[in-house]
């Protein structure tokens, strides 16, 4: 394994001093290192990083750092194309992709067919790229080339990494909690006041693995909910979809800051489309729990204000179980679209466990629910 600072400080030798990403679980160390030490922006969205890297050469031509998970190596595609393609702009960067899914290694549905073809789609985009190794003396030849590579064809350079790349580091500037409720708490406050009849799309990561588990301890069937494991988000906008085709049908979105943040224009297609069935929920707990607890703007972004602007109908605010419980039938009442942020502590259970129904299957019974 590769100890973070000392891999991080090689990096910055090269005249590094500027990191952005969205984090990653298998790269949670490294996030959290750089996320502590570095010059660094936790971005909205990955192809956002490769804007903001791009911007940030252009301005000092240094070669910055770009971190992400390959699950958003996709919203990559377009800026890697036109905008830091040696045939349109030629701007150097230093990716690092982590590896979920490799061929071989045992992981969840959504990040197989990824892993499958990460080294294919890096390929055809004709950029170089390394599987970085765990020894550092090797790492750093291939450091060493990687910037030769970028100083002279000014294009960007790919490390995919693997799993257990880097050894365990502990984020030390994680805020701390100011709400005393957990989102699995919530949950379950919030389906105890659903009907049979309504449907709900969960986000991607540990909100659709409680909402899963919170289900099976009430002993409650799982074809009410479309449990998103990744396509992260893209949640609301499922959830339209839902609401049009089904307009005599409550559709209640679940949804993460990070997930809202990572496609917020989102939000106005919403608002114009304006379903009254739909009830979009934000479960704000100021951080990308899922992969790690690394920071979003989520406490210092007014959603409310935003959901208003999208002339979304009401808007509503719980930041405890009291406040919740009472909220819960107003807003379920309330002409939609209709927001609810729900502001919540960072935190699950050790022993949260994944949805034991694939994703297919649960498609197949949400669909049959909805009649089809
Ligand atoms: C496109 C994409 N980028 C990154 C990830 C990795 N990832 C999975 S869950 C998650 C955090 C989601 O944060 P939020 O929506 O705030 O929910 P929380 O985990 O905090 O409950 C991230 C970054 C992903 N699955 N897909």
């Amino acid at each position: 394994m590769l100890k973070t600072a000392e891999f991080f400080d090689f990096v910055t030798s090269k005249g590094v001093d500027f990191s952005t990403g969205v984090p990653d679980s298998l790269l949670k160390d490294f996030c959290a290192y750089v996320a502590d030490n570095s010059n660094d922006i936790i971005a909205a969205n990955e192809g956002a990083c490769i804007g903001i890297a791009a911007g940030y050469h252009l301005a000092t031509g240094k070669i910055p750092l770009v971190y992400m998970q390959n699950s958003g190596f996709g919203n990559t595609i377009n800026p890697l194309t036109s905008l830091t393609d040696p045939d349109v702009y030629s701007i150097p960067m230093l990716l690092m992709v982590g590896w979920r899914g490799r061929p071989g290694v045992k992981d969840e549905p959504q990040h197989v067919k990824m892993g499958r073809i990460n080294e294919a789609m890096i390929q055809s985009l004709e950029i170089p790229y390394c599987i970085l190794s765990k020894d550092m003396a090797e790492a750093q030849k291939q450091i060493d080339t990687a910037f030769e590579f970028m100083q002279k064809e000014k294009a960007p350079y790919i490390l995919l990494i693997e799993k257990e790349t880097f050894e365990p580091y502990k984020l030390q500037s994680a805020k701390p909690d100011t709400y005393p409720m957990s989102r699995e708490r919530a949950i379950e406050v919030l389906l105890e006041e659903l009907n049979d009849d309504d449907v709900m799309v969960s986000t991607t990561g540990k909100t659709s693995r409680e909402v899963f588990e919170v289900r099976e301890a009430r002993n409650e069937p799982h074809y009410r909910d479309f449990l998103c494991v990744g396509n992260m988000g893209h949640t609301s906008q499922i959830a339209l979809g839902l609401a049009l085709g089904k307009p005599d049908r409550r559709v209640v979105c679940l949804d993460g800051d990070g997930s809202f943040l990572m496609h917020m224009g989102s939000a106005a297609i919403v608002g114009d489309q304006a379903p009254d069935n739909l009830k979009y929920i934000l479960v704000n707990n100021g951080a990308h729990e899922s992969v790690g607890g690394q920071p979003t703007v989520g406490f210092t972004t007014d959603f409310k204000k935003i959901a208003e602007a999208c002339n979304y109908k009401s808007t509503f605010t719980a930041s405890s179980e009291e406040e919740l419980k009472e909220i819960m039938p107003k807003f379920l009442a309330s002409s939609g679209p209709s927001m609810l942020e729900i502001n919540v502590k960072k935190g699950s259970r050790k022993d949260l466990g994944r949805p034991t129904i694939k994703p297919v299957d649960n498609k197949v019974d949400f669909m049959k629910n909805l009649g089809n």
